[in-house]
């Protein structure tokens, strides 16, 4: 295996490798790791802490999955927060919406964005749009803070380690409850349903004594843990594989469809037993 290889340690016993044409940026940020590569197979990519969040390769997939489903499944979402997201993916989807009216990115980290900005813009660009709106501060605080203010909430972050955490216990859900319109959709990446089973079995439990409505939904991401990655989603009405089918198909997207939409909650047996079995704990 010949030149310079990056390694992701994606569990104790799984790691993803790829051949790194350049180092582009490295730095200790206030918060964080981070890192610019580029590789062969995937093209640049943003590494937070040694783990790949993002890259040209393959971030279409997560970023238009963790969107348009919720933007979708909302008859008018007009107000929207993405916490998390500082590459600007998930903002870049959400701004394709026209009845979107304002976009809220709340991030913690300003060198996530700034470096984005600097070496990923072909997914930062939505950032500069003028409905869109960058706060710097913790996700978890300012959700506690709102109350029926946004139509969709979505939560990109990072894995649930370190300050992450919070953002996938019961009290989050419970604060993001309260900071959601009537109608509103909530969606989170919930990790690999390969190695975060008890993980996706709990937040589902949690969302479901929340939400009227929880659901878990799949897309393939070839660069996270397994391949495979699941996103949880809570609804105070509107019904996950319910939306305007015609609107959806209108989107400008590489992944996404009203086909594909549908079909991802249509879950294979092995993730159906995980939301079957009770909580271990
Ligand atoms: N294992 C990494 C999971 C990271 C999910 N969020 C990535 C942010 C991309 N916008």
């Amino acid at each position: 295996m010949k030149g310079l290889w990056f390694t992701e340690l994606q569990t104790q016993d799984l790691a993803l490798s790829c051949r790194v044409k350049a180092t582009l940026h490295r730095e200790n940020t206030p918060y964080q790791e981070l890192a610019i590569i580029d590789t062969e197979a995937y093209g640049r990519m943003l590494l937070l802490d040694g783990v790949i969040q993002t890259s040209i390769g393959d971030e279409f997939i997560y970023h238009e999955m963790i969107s348009h489903v919720p933007l979708n499944i909302h008859p008018n979402p007009r107000d929207v927060l993405v916490i998390g997201g500082g590459d600007g993916g998930v903002i870049r989807e959400v701004i394709k919406h026209s009845s979107v009216e304002k976009a809220t990115l709340v991030e913690i980290d300003a060198r996530v964005v700034a470096s984005a900005r600097e070496y990923l813009p072909e997914i930062a660009y939505g950032l500069d749009d003028a409905r869109v709106e960058i706060r710097y501060e913790d996700g978890i605080e300012h959700v506690r803070r709102v109350e029926d203010k946004y139509d969709v909430i979505i939560v990109d972050s990072t894995d649930p380690v370190g300050p992450a955490a919070g953002l996938f216990a019961a009290d989050f859900y419970r604060d993001v409850f309260r900071a959601l319109k009537e109608n509103g959709v909530f969606v989170s990446q919930t990790e690999s349903p390969l190695f975060n089973r008890e993980l996706i079995r709990r937040i589902q439990n949690d969302l479901k004594r929340i939400f009227p409505i929880a659901s878990l939904y799949l897309a393939p991401v070839p660069t996270y843990p397994g391949g495979i990655w699941s996103f949880s989603l809570g609804s105070k009405g509107p019904h996950p594989e319910s939306f305007d089918w015609d609107k959806a198909a209108r989107l400008n997207t590489r992944f996404y469809t009203p086909e594909i939409h549908r079909a991802a909650f249509y879950l294979p047996p092995f993730v159906a037993e995980i939301l079957q079995q009770e909580e271990s704990f």
